[in-house]
């Protein structure tokens, strides 16, 4: 079927269109003890991110308590958090990374 046709036929057949699935913020949270340069580590590794972008996001964590890393689908979005939290952990830094819906 031809796409410009689809509308027609969902409109006389009273069908709707999905939403597209909704992203997901990866946020590092801020806290007192992780090392300013671990964080920036973590950004480049996890996050793809060149070391001043990195920096730029380590800092605006640092200064307003939270920063966002990335904007994924949920399973992208979920892994990341994984990722990261188990580095933390195993290098033994309380650091924080959550995700949430973006909208
Ligand atoms: N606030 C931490 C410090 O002063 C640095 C930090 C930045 C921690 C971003 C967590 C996230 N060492």
């Amino acid at each position: 079927m031809a796409l410009e046709n689809q509308f027609e036929t969902e409109q006389a057949s009273h069908e709707t269109r999905t939403a597209p699935p909704p992203m997901y913020r990866v946020v590092l949270l801020n806290d007192d003890f992780t090392p300013m340069e671990y964080v920036i580590l973590v950004l480049q590794h996890f996050f793809m991110m060149g070391r001043e972008q990195a920096t730029v996001v380590m800092l605006k964590v640092h200064n307003e308590g939270r920063g966002v890393c990335g904007i994924y689908p949920k399973d992208i979005a979920a892994t990341k958090v994984a990722q990261v939290m188990e580095h933390a952990r195993a290098h033994q830094h309380p650091l924080q990374c959550i995700m949430e819906v973006n909208e």
